[in-house]
């Protein structure tokens, strides 16, 4: 009987445990958890990290609690040690307050160490590859300027070449995110904000838009596609030779709210990305107090 009431009251945290425990032997379906990239490594290791140091508090203390709720309990026969006039203990308090604060100390430290080094490229000795980001209603369009070529919901990447993302939006602020290359970056208008990421292997990489942004948010989803270098350069040769030029006028066109297949184009209006975060350096969200 006391058993049954004790799986009857326990039920939601074995339900919930089982949940975890099911969970984490699908990694696929948790990008997060499966980096491609060092970013996304590092950023990795900071959710391992940060969870065990968690942990360390959370287990103890919920293991605690429970021996406490059932060595305590009013039962008859009970022979707990009562004792109403009990106030403090010296190595209790050192123990609570001690160890919150090394580890605080300890996860901040790493926090702040790995974030500031994620601001610079991973890798120093590669040059690395520029691609201007604008997200549009709803879609995104990347822009080469060294390559100067545009696409629309992808883009293609050498492995192994750190890329630096420059992102600004022409419409709703967004959030960019390529989850198992890094964590995600804020597109705004009249801002541009950088991300570096880099794909070890080639593969195709899934992104999104991570901040909600009206009726077709759920279509902004894009394409990363990591590639050797040499087949990386054929691509753009191909699109400089097949595909149109991204005009001036199309770019409005591109801009009305709408979904997008991906896109390709040769060219595009010099200084857009530029023209783009200035025009907008008057938008409400981008005011500065
Ligand atoms: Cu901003």
């Amino acid at each position: 009987m006391k058993l049954r009431k004790f799986f009857m009251r326990s039920k939601p945290f074995l339900v919930a445990g089982l949940f975890v425990f099911f969970l984490a032997g699908c990694r696929s379906q948790f990008p997060v958890l499966d980096p491609q990239g060092p970013v996304g490594k590092s950023e990795y290791q900071l959710i391992v990290f940060s969870a065990i140091l968690i942990a360390v508090i959370v287990v103890p203390v919920l293991l605690i609690l429970v021996y406490i709720v059932y060595r305590y309990r009013a039962h008859l026969g009970n022979n707990a040690p009562y004792t109403p006039e009990w106030a403090d203990s010296k190595l209790l308090e050192t123990v609570w307050w001690g160890i919150p604060i090394l580890i605080v100390g300890v996860l901040g430290w790493y926090t702040v160490n790995t974030t500031f080094l994620l601001v610079k490229p991973p890798v120093k000795d590669v040059k690395p590859l520029t691609i201007q980001v604008i997200s549009l209603d709803w879609k995104w369009l990347f822009q080469y300027p060294d390559q100067q070529i545009a696409t629309v919901n992808y883009c293609e990447i050498p492995e192994g070449m750190p890329v630096q993302f420059v992102l600004t939006s022409d419409a709703p602020m967004n959030s960019f995110w390529v989850p198992q290359l890094g964590g995600q970056e804020y597109s705004m208008p009249g801002m541009a904000m950088r991300l570096w990421l880099q794909a070890d292997k080639t593969g195709d990489y899934a992104g999104s838009g991570a901040n909600f942004t009206g009726r077709g948010f759920a279509h902004m989803r894009f394409q990363v596609l990591a590639r050797p270098q040499s087949s990386f350069n054929a691509w753009v040769d191909q699109i400089k030779k097949t595909s149109p030029p991204l005009t001036q006028a199309g770019y409005q066109q591109l801009k009305k709210p709408g979904v997008a297949d991906h896109m390709s184009y040769s060219a595009y209006p010099p200084g857009l990305f530029n023209d783009v975060v200035n025009k907008n350096r008057n938008h409400p969200s981008s005011w500065r107090r």
